[in-house]
């Protein structure tokens, strides 16, 4: 947990600015945009001036955590706008769930030219220090753990809409309470956010039974690549711009497909490889915990935790796949044949 004075540097920050940006890392997942929706609503109540910016278009599924059409940057609004005081003059830019620029594109050089200062809330190990004052905690199971325990601290109010928010952030990022990174605390804090309001039935129903058609087939289409490699431990999965077109789907529609092959007993290590438009290969890792996929994408210029990482690999397909393939190998082989 941070410390406390962590906590009062963070305070007077806030106090300090009277418009605040709040901004988190591209590919907004459920922690990301729980938490705008959370510390925004949150930094309003306070009385602040608040302009969310996404970096990247908010999955349709996860809208409802929004209470407004935020702009995303390079979509809505550019880089040199955002610079030239387009979207307002700030005084405090607050930055939620990352602390690296990789994850952080175009906001990047807004960042590395101001001097508004940042606030930093995360959970990540991989870090860029952007933060003036910095809320980092790497045992946090999600982000919103982290913003939950520091609005609990000074006392601010959590209305039923941020407990959904802060709710989501914790269940999304620990798939719904199933991944080692759910802890105690994990429970205990969801358990308060549902006293204060949260769903869990309801939320479920919203983010989990909502496939479009369009979806399915994009799943469906997945599992057809379906390969296991290594005595079934590795599973490797992709897509292809032909998928997306065929089923008339995005990119954010991959999200949380990759889980779908651990539901097989052998699977250790997955993989999904996803072509993009401009032929990189955005490559997804998810462990069961003997491997650390982390180190993967870090050396492709990625990120993420022990158990979910992502980095962007030269494409085409075929040769990302012997790049994951022959990282994934190195390292089943360091461990052993699992008995998992
Ligand atoms: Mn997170």
């Amino acid at each position: 947990m941070a410390n406390t004075d962590a906590y009062q540097q963070a305070l007077e920050l806030i106090e300090n600015a009277n418009t605040i940006l709040v901004t988190t890392h591209t590919r907004p997942d459920g922690d990301a945009c729980g938490c705008v929706g959370a510390m925004t609503d949150a930094l309003r109540a306070q009385g602040k001036t608040v302009q969310p910016l996404f970096l990247s278009p908010v999955p349709d599924w996860y809208r409802f955590l929004l209470h407004e059409e935020a702009p995303v940057l390079g979509a809505d609004v550019q880089v040199d706008q955002l610079i030239g005081g387009t979207l307002g003059a700030f005084d405090l830019v607050v930055i939620l769930d990352t602390n690296s620029y990789s994850q952080l594109p175009r906001f990047e050089d807004y960042l590395k030219q101001t001097d508004t200062p940042v606030l930093v809330f995360d959970h990540h190990v991989t870090s860029d220090a952007l933060g003036q004052v910095e809320l980092v905690d790497s045992t946090a199971a999600a982000a919103g753990l982290v913003v939950y325990e520091f609005l609990a601290s000074v006392g601010w109010s959590i209305t039923a809409r941020m407990a959904e928010a802060l709710f989501v952030a914790i269940a999304t990022d620990t798939g719904w309470f199933q991944f080692n990174n759910t802890d105690s605390r994990t429970y205990r804090r969801s358990a308060e956010l549902i006293d204060l309001g949260a769903a869990p039935a309801q939320i479920y129903d919203k983010l989990y039974h909502n496939f479009s058609h369009a979806r399915f087939q994009l799943m469906q289409a997945m599992l057809d690549h379906l390969e296991l490699h290594l005595d079934g431990r590795f599973a490797v999965q992709y897509l292809l711009q032909d998928d997306f077109a065929r089923t008339g789907t995005n990119y954010p529609d991959t999200e949380n497909l990759i889980n779908e092959c651990h539901r097989i007993a052998s699977v250790v290590v997955s993989t999904l490889l996803v072509e993009l438009k401009d032929g990189r290969v955005r490559c997804s890792l998810r462990s069961r915990g003997a491997v650390d996929v982390s180190e993967i994408a870090t050396k492709y210029g990625g990120g993420g935790h022990k158990m979910a990482a992502g980095a962007f690999l030269p494409g085409p397909i075929e040769h990302a796949k012997q790049l994951v393939f022959d990282e994934v190998s190195l390292r089943l082989t360091n461990v052993g044949v699992s008995d998992s």
